[in-house]
């Protein structure tokens, strides 16, 4: 086997909460006269919230934002980000993914999660995910968010495993960056795979088997 495990990515990976990011995102833009559409909600992928944030307001013009202001704007899009998420169910993990995971668990890969997201222990137990993977390297854990490597190389500092034997999936450029500065190699779907920001750029996630297997 050309790796010893698998390190996924969660927003637009495993499952597809980015659109409600984005939805949130645009209720929040909106309600404060910020221009905000797809193009830039792109740059946001893989992005910490409060770095995300930042990546809106350079479209802001009114008077200066004290870090309060800032910090509530940030609480407003995640409470309604997190109305999305009460929704989600099993039903919302895909029978791709699902059989994806279990396939290359099968064929004696260590499975872990490398998101920006601190609400990644929600979402997992949301799909029913909760409990399944090896290690869970989150952005409750992290001190910078990706193109930074520390997620990828904390989730396998988690399994015990050299980065270098560590494979990273990803959908944002940024998060390839960052498999690619902590010394991985990386398998891109969505946009990165369409910015060919991979060392594979997959059309789906089910080729992860093959490309494994070197
Ligand atoms: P939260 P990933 C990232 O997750 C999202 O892609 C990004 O859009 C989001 O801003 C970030 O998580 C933080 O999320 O506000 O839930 O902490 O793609 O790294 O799984
Ligand atoms: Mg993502």
């Amino acid at each position: 086997m050309k790796f010893q495990a698998v390190i996924f990515d969660l927003d637009g990976v495993i499952c597809f909460t980015d659109e409600y990011h984005y939805r949130a995102w645009k209720a929040m833009a909106d309600g404060m006269g910020i221009p905000f559409d797809r193009e830039i909600n792109n740059r946001l992928r893989g992005v910490s919230r409060m770095d995300s944030l930042e990546i809106i307001l350079e479209k802001y013009e009114g008077p200066a934002l004290s870090e309060e202001k800032k910090a509530a704007l940030a609480r407003q899009k995640n409470d309604l980000y997190r109305e999305s998420l009460r929704e989600m169910s099993p039903r919302d993990l895909s029978g791709e993914v699902k059989e994806t995971l279990d396939a290359l668990r099968a064929m004696g890969l260590r499975l872990a999660i490398g998101s920006s997201s601190k609400n990644t222990p929600f979402i997992l137990k949301q799909i029913g995910l909760d409990g399944y993977f090896d290690a869970v390297s989150d952005g409750n854990c992290i001190t910078r968010s990706k193109p930074d490597p520390e997620v990828f190389v904390k989730a396998a500092e988690m399994l015990g495993i050299p980065c270098v034997d560590c494979l990273v999936v990803e959908d944002a450029v940024s998060g390839a960056e960052a498999g690619h500065a902590g010394g991985m190699q990386v398998a891109c779907l969505g946009d990165a795979a369409l910015n060919g920001a991979g060392d594979w750029n997959m059309k789906s996630i089910r080729e992860l088997t093959d490309i494994v297997k070197g």
